[in-house]
Protein backbone atom coordinates (compact mmCIF):
# COMPACT_ATOMS: atom_id res chain seq x y z
CA UNK A 1 0.00 0.00 0.00
CA UNK A 2 1.17 3.19 -0.77
CA UNK A 3 0.35 4.90 2.43
CA UNK A 4 1.98 8.61 1.23
CA UNK A 5 -0.68 8.93 -1.96
CA UNK A 6 -3.78 7.38 0.50
CA UNK A 7 -3.17 10.04 3.32
CA UNK A 8 -2.84 13.09 0.17
CA UNK A 9 -6.21 13.88 0.12
CA UNK A 10 -6.98 13.14 3.50
CA UNK A 11 -4.35 15.47 4.64
CA UNK A 12 -5.76 18.15 2.23
CA UNK A 13 -9.41 17.96 3.43
CA UNK A 14 -8.09 18.54 7.22
CA UNK A 15 -5.93 21.20 6.05
CA UNK A 16 -9.56 23.09 4.15
CA UNK A 17 -12.06 22.45 6.58
CA UNK A 18 -9.41 23.87 8.92
CA UNK A 19 -9.20 26.97 7.01
CA UNK A 20 -13.01 26.93 6.27
CA UNK A 21 -14.16 26.80 10.29
CA UNK A 22 -10.86 29.40 11.55
CA UNK A 23 -12.36 31.81 8.61
CA UNK A 24 -15.68 31.86 10.07
CA UNK A 25 -14.40 32.41 14.05
CA UNK A 26 -13.10 35.74 12.03
CA UNK A 27 -15.69 36.38 10.50
CA UNK A 28 -17.44 36.22 13.81
CA UNK A 29 -14.41 38.83 15.19
CA UNK A 30 -14.31 41.23 12.62
CA UNK A 31 -18.12 41.65 12.62
CA UNK A 32 -18.13 42.29 16.18
CA UNK A 33 -20.20 38.88 17.30
CA UNK A 34 -19.48 36.35 19.42
CA UNK A 35 -18.01 33.75 18.19
CA UNK A 36 -19.44 29.83 18.79
CA UNK A 37 -15.94 28.47 17.25
CA UNK A 38 -12.99 29.26 20.62
CA UNK A 39 -10.38 27.08 18.19
CA UNK A 40 -10.32 24.48 15.86
CA UNK A 41 -7.63 21.56 15.49
CA UNK A 42 -7.23 18.45 12.87
CA UNK A 43 -5.27 15.65 12.18
CA UNK A 44 -4.72 12.80 9.91
CA UNK A 45 -5.28 9.16 11.80
CA UNK A 46 -2.08 7.78 12.17
CA UNK A 47 -1.43 4.77 9.71
CA UNK A 48 -1.09 2.49 12.96
CA UNK A 49 -4.31 3.96 14.46
CA UNK A 50 -5.97 3.37 11.01
CA UNK A 51 -4.63 -0.58 11.42
CA UNK A 52 -5.58 -0.98 14.68
CA UNK A 53 -9.25 0.58 13.85
CA UNK A 54 -9.31 -1.70 11.20
CA UNK A 55 -8.78 -4.87 12.38
CA UNK A 56 -10.65 -4.39 15.75
CA UNK A 57 -13.86 -3.11 13.55
CA UNK A 58 -13.45 -5.91 11.06
CA UNK A 59 -12.94 -3.42 8.44
CA UNK A 60 -11.38 -5.19 5.39
CA UNK A 61 -8.71 -3.27 4.23
CA UNK A 62 -9.76 -2.31 0.83
CA UNK A 63 -12.93 -0.98 2.27
CA UNK A 64 -11.06 1.53 4.75
CA UNK A 65 -12.13 4.67 2.48
CA UNK A 66 -15.76 3.70 2.60
CA UNK A 67 -15.66 2.43 5.96
CA UNK A 68 -13.43 4.58 8.37
CA UNK A 69 -15.04 7.49 8.73
CA UNK A 70 -12.87 9.62 10.88
CA UNK A 71 -8.94 9.54 8.79
CA UNK A 72 -9.87 12.61 8.74
CA UNK A 73 -10.59 14.26 11.52
CA UNK A 74 -11.46 18.00 12.54
CA UNK A 75 -12.30 19.24 16.12
CA UNK A 76 -14.15 22.31 17.13
CA UNK A 77 -13.68 23.85 20.82
CA UNK A 78 -16.30 26.01 21.82
CA UNK A 79 -17.05 27.79 25.30
CA UNK A 80 -20.80 26.76 25.90
CA UNK A 81 -23.11 23.80 25.20
CA UNK A 82 -25.14 25.56 22.88
CA UNK A 83 -22.43 26.67 20.41
CA UNK A 84 -22.26 23.34 19.94
CA UNK A 85 -25.88 22.84 18.13
CA UNK A 86 -25.13 26.40 16.44
CA UNK A 87 -22.04 24.84 14.54
CA UNK A 88 -24.07 21.71 14.05
CA UNK A 89 -26.59 24.04 12.56
CA UNK A 90 -24.17 25.96 10.33
CA UNK A 91 -22.41 22.38 8.65
CA UNK A 92 -26.18 21.65 7.71
CA UNK A 93 -25.93 24.96 5.77
CA UNK A 94 -23.03 24.37 4.19
CA UNK A 95 -23.15 24.20 -0.10
CA UNK A 96 -19.74 22.68 -0.05
CA UNK A 97 -19.78 19.64 1.93
CA UNK A 98 -22.96 16.93 2.40
CA UNK A 99 -23.81 15.57 5.94
CA UNK A 100 -23.23 11.24 5.92
CA UNK A 101 -24.36 11.32 9.74
CA UNK A 102 -24.11 13.01 13.18
CA UNK A 103 -23.47 11.12 16.67
CA UNK A 104 -24.90 13.42 19.72
CA UNK A 105 -22.99 11.67 22.65
CA UNK A 106 -23.42 15.77 24.39
CA UNK A 107 -27.05 14.25 25.32
CA UNK A 108 -26.31 10.77 25.11
CA UNK A 109 -22.99 10.46 26.49
CA UNK A 110 -20.71 7.14 25.56
CA UNK A 111 -20.30 4.86 28.33
CA UNK A 112 -16.59 6.01 28.74
CA UNK A 113 -18.66 9.16 29.76
CA UNK A 114 -17.43 10.82 26.58
CA UNK A 115 -19.50 13.61 25.50
CA UNK A 116 -18.82 15.61 22.15
CA UNK A 117 -21.16 16.21 19.07
CA UNK A 118 -20.09 14.28 15.76
CA UNK A 119 -20.85 14.91 12.11
CA UNK A 120 -19.58 12.67 9.28
CA UNK A 121 -19.34 14.19 6.31
CA UNK A 122 -18.32 13.97 2.80
CA UNK A 123 -16.38 16.43 1.39
CA UNK A 124 -14.96 16.62 -2.47
CA UNK A 125 -11.36 17.71 -2.82
CA UNK A 126 -9.66 18.65 -5.97
CA UNK A 127 -6.87 16.02 -6.85
CA UNK A 128 -4.50 15.84 -9.99
CA UNK A 129 -6.85 12.51 -11.20
CA UNK A 130 -10.12 14.53 -10.64
CA UNK A 131 -12.52 15.16 -8.20
CA UNK A 132 -12.52 12.82 -4.75
CA UNK A 133 -15.39 12.41 -2.36
CA UNK A 134 -13.68 11.72 1.22
CA UNK A 135 -15.44 11.04 4.52
CA UNK A 136 -13.94 13.46 7.86
CA UNK A 137 -15.63 13.63 10.92
CA UNK A 138 -15.90 16.94 12.49
CA UNK A 139 -15.93 16.39 16.41
CA UNK A 140 -17.53 19.78 18.31
CA UNK A 141 -17.42 20.24 22.15
CA UNK A 142 -16.79 22.17 24.56
CA UNK A 143 -13.52 23.41 26.33
CA UNK A 144 -14.63 21.23 29.76
CA UNK A 145 -15.51 17.82 27.23
CA UNK A 146 -12.43 18.60 24.94
CA UNK A 147 -10.01 18.35 28.78
CA UNK A 148 -11.82 15.56 29.68
CA UNK A 149 -11.60 13.61 26.30
CA UNK A 150 -8.06 14.48 25.58
CA UNK A 151 -6.93 13.37 29.29
CA UNK A 152 -9.33 9.97 28.55
CA UNK A 153 -7.25 9.65 25.12
CA UNK A 154 -4.14 9.77 27.19
CA UNK A 155 -4.93 7.07 30.47
CA UNK A 156 -6.08 5.17 27.51
CA UNK A 157 -2.93 5.16 25.48
CA UNK A 158 -1.01 4.46 28.20
CA UNK A 159 -3.22 2.07 29.52
CA UNK A 160 -3.69 0.06 26.09
CA UNK A 161 -7.49 0.61 26.58
CA UNK A 162 -7.56 -1.17 30.26
CA UNK A 163 -8.03 1.83 32.55
CA UNK A 164 -7.61 0.30 36.05
CA UNK A 165 -10.90 0.30 38.17
CA UNK A 166 -10.03 3.14 40.27
CA UNK A 167 -8.77 5.57 37.51
CA UNK A 168 -12.18 4.82 36.07
CA UNK A 169 -13.69 5.93 38.87
CA UNK A 170 -11.94 9.22 38.92
CA UNK A 171 -12.44 9.74 34.89
CA UNK A 172 -16.39 9.27 35.73
CA UNK A 173 -16.51 11.53 38.74
CA UNK A 174 -14.14 13.86 36.71
CA UNK A 175 -16.65 13.69 34.03
CA UNK A 176 -19.48 14.31 36.17
CA UNK A 177 -17.90 17.97 37.15
CA UNK A 178 -17.10 18.69 33.90
CA UNK A 179 -20.76 18.50 32.70
CA UNK A 180 -21.71 20.59 35.75
CA UNK A 181 -19.19 23.02 34.61
CA UNK A 182 -20.95 23.48 31.27
CA UNK A 183 -24.34 23.94 33.30
CA UNK A 184 -23.12 26.24 35.14
CA UNK A 185 -21.49 28.52 32.35
CA UNK A 186 -24.45 28.09 30.26
CA UNK A 187 -26.70 29.88 32.81
CA UNK A 188 -24.38 33.11 33.24
CA UNK A 189 -23.05 32.93 29.17
CA UNK A 190 -25.60 36.36 28.38
CA UNK A 191 -23.37 37.75 31.80
CA UNK A 192 -20.04 36.83 29.85
CA UNK A 193 -20.93 37.92 26.58
CA UNK A 194 -22.58 41.39 28.13
CA UNK A 195 -19.22 41.56 29.73
CA UNK A 196 -17.46 41.13 26.51
CA UNK A 197 -19.62 43.62 24.43
CA UNK A 198 -18.78 46.35 27.50
CA UNK A 199 -14.60 45.36 27.08
CA UNK A 200 -14.79 45.89 23.53
CA UNK A 201 -16.36 49.04 23.61
CA UNK A 202 -13.91 50.48 26.01
CA UNK A 203 -11.60 48.62 23.58
CA UNK A 204 -12.59 50.60 20.59
CA UNK A 205 -12.96 53.80 22.74
CA UNK A 206 -9.48 53.57 23.17
CA UNK A 207 -8.50 52.93 19.82
CA UNK A 208 -10.33 55.81 18.46
CA UNK A 209 -8.74 58.56 21.53
P1 LIG B 1 -8.41 8.66 17.82
O1 LIG B 1 -7.08 8.32 18.40
O2 LIG B 1 -8.99 9.88 18.42
O3 LIG B 1 -8.39 8.68 16.34
P2 LIG B 1 -18.73 3.64 16.95
O4 LIG B 1 -18.61 2.26 16.42
O5 LIG B 1 -19.59 4.55 16.15
O6 LIG B 1 -19.08 3.66 18.44
P3 LIG B 1 -16.38 4.93 15.90
O7 LIG B 1 -16.61 4.39 14.55
O8 LIG B 1 -14.97 4.90 16.38
O9 LIG B 1 -17.23 4.20 17.01
O10 LIG B 1 -16.93 6.39 15.87
P4 LIG B 1 -17.09 7.44 17.00
O11 LIG B 1 -17.86 6.92 18.15
O12 LIG B 1 -17.64 8.61 16.28
O13 LIG B 1 -15.63 7.70 17.55
C1 LIG B 1 -14.64 8.22 16.75
C2 LIG B 1 -13.68 9.07 17.56
O14 LIG B 1 -14.39 9.75 18.62
C3 LIG B 1 -12.61 8.32 18.29
O15 LIG B 1 -11.58 7.97 17.42
C4 LIG B 1 -12.19 9.35 19.33
O16 LIG B 1 -11.47 10.41 18.74
C5 LIG B 1 -13.53 9.88 19.75
N1 LIG B 1 -14.05 9.06 20.85
C6 LIG B 1 -15.08 8.19 20.78
N2 LIG B 1 -15.29 7.61 21.98
C7 LIG B 1 -14.37 8.13 22.82
C8 LIG B 1 -14.08 7.94 24.22
O17 LIG B 1 -14.72 7.16 24.92
N3 LIG B 1 -13.04 8.66 24.73
C9 LIG B 1 -12.30 9.54 24.00
N4 LIG B 1 -11.32 10.20 24.60
N5 LIG B 1 -12.56 9.73 22.67
C10 LIG B 1 -13.57 9.04 22.10
P5 LIG B 1 -10.59 6.79 17.75
O18 LIG B 1 -10.30 6.07 16.48
O19 LIG B 1 -11.14 5.93 18.85
O20 LIG B 1 -9.33 7.46 18.33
Amino acid sequence: MNWEAFFAPYAQVVEELKVKLKGMRQQYDFEGEESPIEFVTGRVKPKNSIIEKAKKKAINPENIEEEMQDIAGVRVVCQFVSDIYVIAAMLRQRSDLSIVEEKDYVTSQKDSGYRSYHVVILYPVETIHGQKKVLAEIQIRTLAMNFWATNEHTLNYKYSGQIPPEIKARLRSAGEAAFRLDEEMSKIKDEVYEARKEFRKKEEYKKKN
